[in-house]
Formats: C-alpha cells, structure tokens, sequence
C-alpha cells in the first residue's frame, strides 16, 4: 500500500492544489470547523470545483495560495472490522491528503482517549504516521472546555491550535497555521507570458507563490514558485 500511496501522493502534488482534509471522533465539530473556515468569505465560487464532492470546498491561505478543505465522516470508538472496510474510503482519504486536521472536542470527559482512537483507527490503514499527511490537532469547543484541560492537552499535543468553531475564537492562528505546514509550490520558474495568455498568469497567482512580476514589451514577466505541471506549461 505504502508504494502506491506514495505514487499518488505524488501525481497529486504534480498539478492539483494542496488539499487538507478534516477528521475527528464523532460530534468534535467537523462540519461546524469547514463552515466556519470556508463562510467567512475566504471561499471563492470556482465552476472548476463544481464537480467536487459538495464535501470539499475550496479556500485559500491568507497569503493567497488555493487548497481544498474536506469534511469526513466521523469516528467512533472500537470501530468493528466490518465498519473499517466501510468507511476505509474516507479513512484513506484521510492518507492521501497533504494535511490532516485533527479536530477535538476539548470540552468531552476523555479527549485523550478520542485522540488516540482516532490514531489507531487511520494507523489501520496506514493513514497516520510518518507517511501520511502532516497532522494538526485543533482543540475544538475552547468556549466551554476547561482551561486546565486545554492547558493539559497543549502540553501533550506540541503545535495544537486551539479555537471555537462556535465563537471564531482562534481561527485565524489555524489559518497561519495551515499556511504554514500546506507544501509550498516545488518549481522556481523566470518567464516572459505573452500577453495573450493571460489565463496563465491568473494560474500563477492564484496556485502558485509570485516572487515578481513586472510588464515588459514582450508580456508579463513572472518569478514565482509554481507546481511541476504549471511549470511545464509555462516554459513550454
Ligand atoms: N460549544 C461549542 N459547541 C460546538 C463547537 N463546535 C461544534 N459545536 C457543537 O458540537 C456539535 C457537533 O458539531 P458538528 O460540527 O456537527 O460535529 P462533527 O464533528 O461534524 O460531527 P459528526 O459529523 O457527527 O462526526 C454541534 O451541536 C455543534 O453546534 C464549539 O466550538 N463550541
Ligand atoms: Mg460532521
């Protein structure tokens, strides 16, 4: 499993936005998460997404660059066999993504224990560890969680963010955050667009990192960091 996984982690990163999919224990506040962080206007309408699962929505980092956010199914604790088989679809989901945000209800009786049965169920399917995506733990519901218990969980889980998908609370720090650990475009490329395709530059500045771009005779002279298909296109 690990090979293939690679491969399409791979083919993924070589053209399509980065994506960040969300998961959790059951009732952590997913859904709540998604809609806070893609209503506030950081979401544009794109006809290119119409065709994504309604799940998946479309934001960007504060710096600009696009990535898809993913809602999935949530986890329950002791999940039989049978069930794993169902839901490993969501689950590898999960392993494919660049990033995963690991929401926790801050405020349940055991957030340690959800914690770690959520592990051991990605961990089943090779979606957790030091091949799968970049793991965030949010602690959710800070609004009514106990500070003790939100100290106590930051000193375990190094990096946590913590917020309120109902309050807003925190939710910019999670947006840095993101920004921070979503991999950055791999190719540096110097070229001279015409000013015809002005599609392309649309495409570097909305996927792509723009270091400069300045008009010449020729066209629009753009450095920027770009994936390896965009990179492809624009020196062909
Ligand atoms: N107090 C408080 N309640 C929250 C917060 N976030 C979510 N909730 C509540 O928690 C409940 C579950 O929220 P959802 O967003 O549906 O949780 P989920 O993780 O998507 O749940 P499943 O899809 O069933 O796994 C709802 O009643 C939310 O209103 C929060 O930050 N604070
Ligand atoms: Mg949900």
């Amino acid at each position: 499993m690990r090979p293939a996984r690679e491969t399409r982690r791979q083919s993924r990163r070589r053209g399509a936005v980065p994506s960040v999919v969300i998961a959790g224990y059951t009732n952590a506040g997913k859904s709540s998460l998604l809609n806070r962080l893609t209503g506030a206007g950081v979401l544009v309408e794109d006809a290119l997404f119409a065709t994504l699962d309604p799940t998946v929505r479309k934001a960007q980092t504060p710096d600009g660059r696009a990535l898809t956010l993913s809602d999935t199914v949530g986890f329950v604790r002791s999940l039989p066999t049978q069930l794993v088989e169902a839901f490993r679809s969501t689950l590898e989901e999960v392993g494919e993504a660049d990033v995963l945000l690991h929401v926790v209800d801050a405020s349940h009786p055991d957030p340690e224990g959800q914690i770690s049965a959520v592990r051991d169920v990605l961990a089943e399917v090779g979606s957790h560890g030091d091949d799968g995506p970049v793991e965030v733990v949010v602690l959710n519901k800070c609004d009514q969680a106990d500070p003790e218990v939100v100290s106590r969980l930051l000193r375990r889980e190094r990096g946590s963010v913590v917020v309120s998908a109902r309050t807003g609370e925190g939710l910019e720090a999670l947006r840095e955050r993101i920004a921070e650990v979503v991999p950055h475009p791999e190719v540096l490329v110097d070229v001279v667009v015409p000013y015809s395709r002005g599609d392309l530059v649309s495409r570097v500045h909305s996927t792509g990192e723009v270091v400069s771009t300045e008009h010449t005779a020729e066209g629009t002279r753009v450095v920027a960091r770009v994936s390896p298909d965009l990179a492809a296109e624009l020196t062909a």
